[in-house]
């Protein structure tokens, strides 16, 4: 637990209006003690520490000049509010962080009143902070409403439509852009190559190249206009502002103005606090500022694990391979033997495994910034040119281009594989990031394979599979590493709907997706202990179902089916159909996600907390098969 009665001038914080009475000096010693607090609350508990100890001196600011909860602070994504709820009333709960049953690590409405937008995915504070500030004004209210979104987070379609509708209206609203330069990874795209160009101050002789160059290619005139344009340069200087993008959108810009100086953030602020219509203050920051571990590898210190402050974040974990990792290699391994195989990424090279398919394939290999719903349409494209597009995108982002998924790819039966990581209970980020819908909302679309590999082989074959097929597929694997070694060469096609029987067993079927089969197998192992005999089948294919072996599982009388993904739509009610679709009845118990959002907290605590874990299999299915007759018994209908 962290000591938390180190920080003389944080401790008198109660909340924003303890802000508000520094001195300048005092602000600046706050600041200091806020960094030392986040490295050692982060270093205990995981989190996001380096876009935090990026924006230490901009929350203390905007705490400072604005008024919380009067005025709505709205952080996107929100990964970087830990200063905000160290100054918001949350210090004592600081060391809770991501924890089960702790605050969470992100805004959430039902944690304090100075939250007032929950978030986890990114792009969404302006169009938030735009209807609250359209509520305010149909409330009769004056209270500001704050974005504070960034670089990375500005690359998604949401925050262009939200500025797009903001500078439309001309309502009181400010838009703090914290420019770091960095998503997780680098920053992507056309925009960021342009606040890069405002930073360096190069955007000025950028325009007048652009501008000579285009003139000077228009015939006869061109020169001469060339010529006169050059005399023009000091009215040119005039009428181009950095900021000219946002200005032009509608929006008074303002800066870039330095993120860790207080003397320019404080009046800035408090200049904007009397500014009427939609405002755009540019903060450029640095990610990690503080801690030289994290501002030399941003990347790494975007979102770590527990670590030792005095050596930092090391490797370490389980020995054998992730998921992501078994991925990242097959991507690779694909793409040496099929040309076509391209992958394509938004703004997760790291997370999804596919930095090192970008070292080695560069051309072949797209980030398209934090961009799902283009990534999805973006692959469709490549694919109606013969490519065999991968999109890695986690289970959770891929809710973003649902439609795109529906209206792009499968109405037009395009081979898009979608590798989607981190499905099922991802652990501490908590409800806006478990990968628990997917099989739900993809095992309805029309056309689309779905699949969920237990191993590191199945992985492979079934990237594999789903890039030699001609329709979209779509495979799930875990957060986490693969249970147990193997040997990882090589590439199957797999038959597509067929499942894979793991133990033979007569009393009943447990029916498990993906790494489920292995808690479901060490269920059985204790069943038979107590005479029941289990029969395991690994699904493989959540969709076509194998429903040969469900129709046999039903011969068994008892069917115990195992999901890590809502129970609402997913792989038990697959089951259930199929069986309604063939007239057989079965006893059917299905174990799942239930109707509710699942809390933070350790993947193995939220297992066995949902009966997800093999005592919670073997528990089902004891009461399922309760009233077993003798034999199996089974129930058709005539
Ligand atoms: C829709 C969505 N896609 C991907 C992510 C994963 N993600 C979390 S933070 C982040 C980078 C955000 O960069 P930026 O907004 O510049 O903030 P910084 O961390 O640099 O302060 C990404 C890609 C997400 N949260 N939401």
């Amino acid at each position: 637990m962290t000591d938390i009665s180190r920080y003389p001038l944080l401790d008198t914080i109660g909340g924003p209006a303890d802000v508000k009475t520094l001195s300048r000096k005092q602000l600046v010693a706050l600041c200091a003690e806020i960094r030392d607090c986040l490295i050692d609350v982060v270093s205990t508990t995981g989190g996001h520490l380096g876009p935090n100890l990026g924006v230490v001196e901009l929350t203390v600011a905007l705490h400072h000049v604005f008024n919380s909860p009067v005025d709505r602070m709205v952080w996107d994504v929100s990964h970087q509010a830990y200063v905000h709820k160290l100054l918001t009333g949350r210090r004592d709960r600081i060391h809770t962080l991501r924890q089960h049953g702790g605050i969470s690590g992100f805004q959430k409405r039902s944690e304090s009143e100075h939250d007032p937008f929950g978030a986890g995915h990114a792009g969404t504070s302006i169009s938030a902070a735009l209807g609250m500030a359209a509520g305010r004004d149909l409330n009769g209210g004056k209270n500001h409403a704050v974005a504070i979104i960034g670089d990375g987070s500005m690359t998604a379609g949401m925050a262009f439509e939200a500025l797009n509708h903001a500078g439309g209206t001309k309502k009181n609203l400010l838009v703090v852009l914290n420019d770091n330069e960095m998503s997780i990874s680098p920053n992507v795209g056309a925009l960021s190559a342009y606040l890069s160009r405002t930073l360096s101050g190069d955007l000025y002789s950028w325009v007048r190249e652009e501008t000579e160059q285009i003139l000077s290619h228009i015939p006869r005139v061109g020169q001469r206009m060339a010529r006169m344009a050059r005399k023009a340069e000091e009215a040119v200087k005039g009428f181009i502002t950095p900021g000219v993008v946002f200005e032009e959108l509608g929006f008074r810009y303002l800066g870039p103005i330095d993120g860790h100086n207080l003397d320019h953030l404080i009046p800035v602020l408090q200049n904007i606090h009397k500014l009427k219509g939609p405002t755009l203050l540019h903060v450029v920051t640095k990610k990690g500022k503080g801690y030289a571990l994290a501002e030399d590898n941003p990347v790494s210190y975007h979102g770590t694990p527990r670590f030792d402050k005095t050596v930092g974040v090391q490797g370490g974990g389980s020995t054998l391979p992730a998921f992501t990792k078994v991925f990242g290699d097959a991507l690779i391994e694909l793409a040496e033997r099929d040309p076509d195989v391209v992958a394509i990424t938004a703004a997760m090279p790291t997370g999804t495994g596919t930095a090192a398919f970008g070292e080695r394939f560069p051309e072949r290999f797209f980030d398209v910034g934090i961009a799902e719903q283009h990534a999805v349409t973006f692959a469709a494209g490549l694919a109606t040119e013969g490519k065999r597009p991968v999109a890695a995108i986690y289970s959770t982002f891929l809710q973003r281009g649902y439609d795109q998924v529906i209206h792009d790819v499968a109405l037009q039966k395009l081979p898009v594989v979608f590798a989607m990581d981190r499905g099922g209970l991802v652990g501490d980020d908590g409800p806006t990031h478990h990968g628990t819908f997917d099989l739900s909302f993809l095992r309805s679309v029309p056309g689309l394979v779905v699949m969920a590999p237990r191993n590191g082989r199945d992985l492979r074959d079934m990237l594999y599979t789903g890039t030699r097929l001609d329709l979209p597929s779509a495979l799930r694997y875990p957060r986490g590493s693969i249970a147990e070694p193997e040997e990882l060469a090589g590439f199957s096609l797999l038959p597509v709907g067929k499942s894979e029987t793991l133990r033979k067993g007569a009393d009943m079927t447990i029916l498990s997706v993906g790494t489920l089969a292995y808690p479901a197998l060490d269920a059985a192992e204790r069943l038979a202990a107590e005479g029941i005999s289990a029969r395991v089948v690994d699904a493989r294919f959540v969709k076509p179902l194998d429903e040969e072996a469900v129709l046999e599982a039903a011969e068994t009388g008892y069917l115990l089916t195992v999901e890590e993904n809502a129970l609402a739509g997913g792989f038990g009610s697959a089951v259930l159909e199929c069986l309604e679709r063939h007239n057989v009845t079965a006893r059917v118990k299905r174990l799942g996600i239930p109707d509710r959002f699942i809390e933070q907290g350790p993947q193995p605590v939220l297992r066995a907390d949902l009966g997800l874990d093999a005592e919670g299999i073997a528990d089902a299915a004891r009461l399922l098969v309760a009233d077993r007759p003798a034999a199996g018994r089974v129930f058709r209908a005539t």
